[in-house]
């Protein structure tokens, strides 16, 4: 049957617009606003993008046998690589472990440490062991350490999973609850931990993707570096929604934790993301995504940060929501820490699915250049980078 033609015409000029809609919401992504939401930052220019070198010196470089694994008197600082993991991800931790030796490690020969809840098996041991001629530790979290606090009423809990288990993710997983309270309060109480001073958390499954020939403990200690990130986003609102209220709460109690050049204001900051402002009682949501960190755990085993984790941890908001590490760390940090000390390591590249540091340089194979997400395009709203340069500066 024919179809006449004004019909047909009208038929192409809706596939038309159709398509052009598709390519208006895939090309930019950057600029979709949801409704009532501001304008958001826009970086002139992506700094992934501009050639990317090394941090300035001084930096520790390998000399001779100065980073050999066996040498007593090397030029390793007072630090480890950190996994916490289970023995179902041991395929994935090889992952993370063979691009982290290959890109950085096999050259430093920083010690491994690898903590877990239940005892790691010995073909997790064995494999593990294989895969770096560092030194290999592997220990068991305490109980104390891991268990659910006295003071959670599981009714309660239970309760709370129902009202959120839509909107935030492992709302009704106990053990990834337990997983972020550990991470935010008890990783650096460790026992194996005692003795050092600066950790790199590595996850399962994440990969590097630039050749990095300093020495990054070294390079913390020598620029006085308390912290350094790669990536920096916003999170989902629902699963912090009490802990900014609670963070005020312990600020006008403890205004002396302050430090007088502190990033409050990337904390704050309502412009950008409006809703998650709103929705989480006056916190921007940004963080400094932990899955990646270089740090210094005497920041976490300071007094304000004691008193910070012990106030939020007894209202329970690790189980009735599900405070993330992440957002803890990242407002301690932000509100006690110089935010000069905080770098942003831009020559690491990363990812952990679905965000990605890569930076403009011919160490790096394997990423693109510049890009963010591999996953859907809104998640491109996701990056918390400009608000964070805006406030601290690329430092
Ligand atoms: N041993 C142990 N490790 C865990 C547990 N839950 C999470 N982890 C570890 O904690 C980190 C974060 O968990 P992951 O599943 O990657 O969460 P995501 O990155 O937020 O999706 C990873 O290093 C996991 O191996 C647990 O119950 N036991
Ligand atoms: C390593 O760091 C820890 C924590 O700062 C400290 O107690 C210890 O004395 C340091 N050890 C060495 C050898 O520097
Ligand atoms: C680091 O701090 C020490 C002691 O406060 C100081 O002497 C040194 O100049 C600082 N170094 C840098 C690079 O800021
Ligand atoms: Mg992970």
């Amino acid at each position: 049957m024919a179809v006449p033609k004004s019909i047909r015409l009208l038929g192409i000029i809706t596939l038309g617009i159709f398509f052009y809609l598709v390519f208006l919401i895939y090309s930019a992504p950057v600029t979709i606003q949801a409704p009532g939401s501001g304008k958001l930052e826009k970086m002139t220019k992506d700094p992934n993008l501009e050639p990317t070198g090394e941090p300035p010196e001084p930096l520790r470089r390998v000399v001779g046998n100065n980073y050999s694994p066996n040498n007593p008197n090397s030029d390793r600082i007072n630090a480890t690589l950190l996994a916490l993991v289970r023995n179902s991800e041991l395929e994935d931790m090889l992952q993370s472990m063979r691009d982290l030796e290959r890109t950085w490690n096999h050259k430093f020969n920083y010690p491994w440490l690898f903590l877990n809840d239940e005892p790691f098996t010995d073909e997790f041991k064995k494999k593990i062991r294989e895969a770096t001629k560092a030194e290999v530790n592997f220990d068991l979290v305490p109980k104390e350490h891991w268990e659910v606090p006295s003071w959670i009423n599981e009714d309660l809990y239970q309760e709370s999973v129902e009202l959120l288990k839509e909107k935030v993710q492992y709302m009704n997983k106990k053990s990834y609850h337990q997983m972020c309270r550990w991470n935010s309060g008890f990783f650096y109480k460790h026992p194996a931990l005692l003795n050092t001073r600066y950790y790199w958390r590595v996850e399962p499954h994440v990969h590097f993707f630039c050749d990095v020939d300093y020495d990054v403990f070294r390079y913390m200690q020598d620029h006085n570096k308390t912290y350094g990130f790669t990536i920096n986003l916003y999170d989902s609102p629902e699963s912090v929604a009490g802990l900014w209220p609670e963070v005020n709460k312990f600020i006008s109690d403890h205004n002396h934790h302050l430090h007088p050049n502190n990033a409050i204001k990337w904390l704050q900051d309502d412009h950008n993301r409006r809703e998650n402002f709103q929705k989480a009682n006056g916190y921007s949501t940004c963080h400094f995504w932990s899955n990646f960190e270089i740090g210094d755990m005497n920041f976490w085993r300071s007094k304000a940060y004691e008193d910070f984790f012990n106030h939020i941890d007894r209202t329970g908001g690790f189980f009735y929501e599900r405070w993330g590490d992440a957002p803890v760390h990242s407002i301690a940090l932000g509100l006690f820490e110089d935010s000069s000390k905080i770098h942003w390591f831009r020559d690491i590249g990363y990812q952990h699915i679905p965000f990605f540091n890569c930076p403009n340089s011919p160490k790096c194979h394997g990423c693109q250049t510049g890009r963010f997400t591999d996953g859907e395009a809104w998640l491109n709203r996701d990056d918390c980078r400009p608000v964070w340069f805006k406030y601290a500066g690329m430092g």
